[in-house]
């Protein structure tokens, strides 16, 4: 069994949202024509409550886009985005959400980011997609969507270390690129077995 994980596009992350991803509309018509090609499909949401502690509005003296160390690690600190219920956190319009079997909201722990659809920053708080997917005998996973550098890796990195079978479409993805992000996103895809594909 074969599906689709369909990472965060979202208002915010495309031209015009409040961390917007550049190209990030590009991939949504696409996405939806894929959907035809496995057997299901889950969409993921980012979906953080007002305050969290992702936001640099959250941290005295600290701008988008700065580092800062949180208990679990580094974490880059972003503009406010995907607030719990506001118009910037809705799927794109045009995104076939009809389709989606599961839609999985992560990030609503106000203590922890959660960049993966698997686990919390933490790298040990489950979302329980896991267990989700094998229960349903769900082995291979094709990934898309936003933003390439973040999410998408640490989702597909997490993927793997779990033994699914994991094809990242770059082609259905965009990224941030921040400081060199990408290129160490897909050098470490590469060396944990992910595969990086695009569309002939
Ligand atoms: C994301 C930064 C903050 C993503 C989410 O979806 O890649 N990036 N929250
Ligand atoms: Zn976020």
């Amino acid at each position: 069994m074969h599906a689709l994980i369909v990472i965060d596009v979202q208002l915010d992350f495309c031209p015009g949202g409040a961390l917007a991803v550049p190209g990030g509309d590009e991939i949504v018509a696409p996405i939806n024509a894929l959907m035809d090609a496995v057997d299901t499909v889950v969409l993921t949401q980012d979906w953080h409550p007002a305050g969290h502690s992702s936001f640099a509005s959250a941290h005295a003296g600290k701008a988008p886009y700065e580092l800062t160390e949180m208990p679990y690690g580094p974490q880059v600190l972003w503009p406010d985005h995907c607030v719990i219920g506001s118009a910037g956190a809705a799927f794109h319009p045009a995104l076939n959400t009809d389709r989606a079997d599961l839609i999985l909201r992560k990030g609503y722990n106000p203590a922890i980011d959660s960049y993966s659809a698997f686990f919390e920053n933490d790298r040990r708080t489950p979302t329980g997609l896991e267990g989700y997917l094998r229960t349903r005998g769900i082995e291979r996973l094709t990934l898309v969507g936003l933003a390439t550098d973040f999410c998408v890796t640490y989702s597909a990195l997490d993927a793997a270390k779990l033994d699914f079978t994991v094809t990242v479409r770059e082609d259905l993805c965009r990224a941030i690129d921040l400081d060199g992000s990408l290129s160490a996103a897909r050098a470490g895809m590469q060396g944990a077995g992910v595969k990086l594909a695009r569309a002939a």
